[in-house]
């Protein structure tokens, strides 16, 4: 009787670990392969891939909870990303970094970050973006923050190559990681040196292709508006924007002066998920 027991266990748990995930309304299946599996804090993550030969397109991921609660997802891309000792935000508790990428010439990358506690909390929450979320310790505290760009202004004011992406910072605050982009100034110093490289370009007149006014004026100017330096941001764009270069078939919006410019860029400012609050002056 001892043996029947054990071995309809060990089928009841040789069957769970090859039973391939099934969605109603899959879009890459039907997932036959798995590709990986990953034991951490009492978790366990299932990958598969809807063929044999580990198929670029289509993953899915299956998470089961210590107490047997399954939570199975498909994207296009998925990959659990490991980290030092598997903690994240140094708080003892193990973290897993989840990534999705839904396929598509620049779209969209996804980060969620769980903390393997009982049950488990999501401690970060990357939407869907034209920017991945990448883990680095800005101010060598020992704990990574997160970046990635808001791509609330892309096709705003010009065309997506044009466009400019400002990054945008997240901070472990010891419950979840919360914006913090106005905290971290060293991350807007490269692509300050790539405005500044441009905008003095295009006085000099030495590039061979000139973007659209509004959107080589932002790169100058968004930078200094995430950085939380407001004053210093009009003052960019005063200096990078000259409405009387502006064509008069321009396809996307164009402004006739500055301060109706500066007033519109405020508006997108606000109204993206991404911005942090202006200190009043
Ligand atoms: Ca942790
Ligand atoms: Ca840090």
């Amino acid at each position: 009787m001892k043996t029947l027991v054990a071995l309809i266990f060990f089928f009841a748990f040789a069957f769970a670990q090859t039973n391939p995930p099934e969605f109603p309304d899959t879009v890459y299946g039907p997932y036959v392969k798995l590709v990986s599996s990953l034991e951490l804090n009492g978790y366990t993550f299932e990958l598969w891939s809807p063929d044999s030969k580990d198929s670029f397109a289509g993953r899915a991921l299956r998470t089961i909870s210590p107490d047997g609660e399954v939570i199975e997802t498909e994207d296009f891309m998925i990959e659990l990303a490991q980290t030092d000792n598997n903690d994240i935000n140094k708080n003892g508790i193990p973290d897993i970094e989840i990534q999705s990428f839904s396929g598509g010439a620049h779209c969209c990358f996804g980060t969620t970050v769980l903390e393997l506690s009982s049950p488990a909390a999501v401690i970060f929450d990357h939407p869907f973006s034209e920017c991945p979320a990448v883990a680095e310790d800005l101010d060598n505290d020992g704990i990574p923050e997160y970046q990635s760009c808001d791509d609330r202004w892309a096709y705003e004011y010009c065309s997506y190559a044009e466009s400019p992406l400002p990054t945008v910072v997240w901070r472990w605050n010891g419950d979840v990681y919360e914006l913090a982009s106005q905290d971290y100034p060293q991350a807007y110093q490269a692509e300050l040196s790539r405005a500044l490289e441009l905008f003095l370009s295009l006085r000099a007149e030495t590039v061979e292709w000139t973007p659209a006014p509004e959107c080589s004026a932002l790169a100058l100017t968004l930078p200094y508006l995430y950085m939380g330096q407001e004053e210093l941001a009009y003052e960019a764009l005063k200096l990078s924007y000259s409405p009387e270069k502006v064509e008069d078939d321009a396809i996307f919006t164009s402004f006739d002066n500055v301060e109706d410019f500066w007033q519109n860029i405020l508006q997108v400012y606000n109204e993206s998920p991404l911005h942090t609050p202006l200190s009043q002056p």
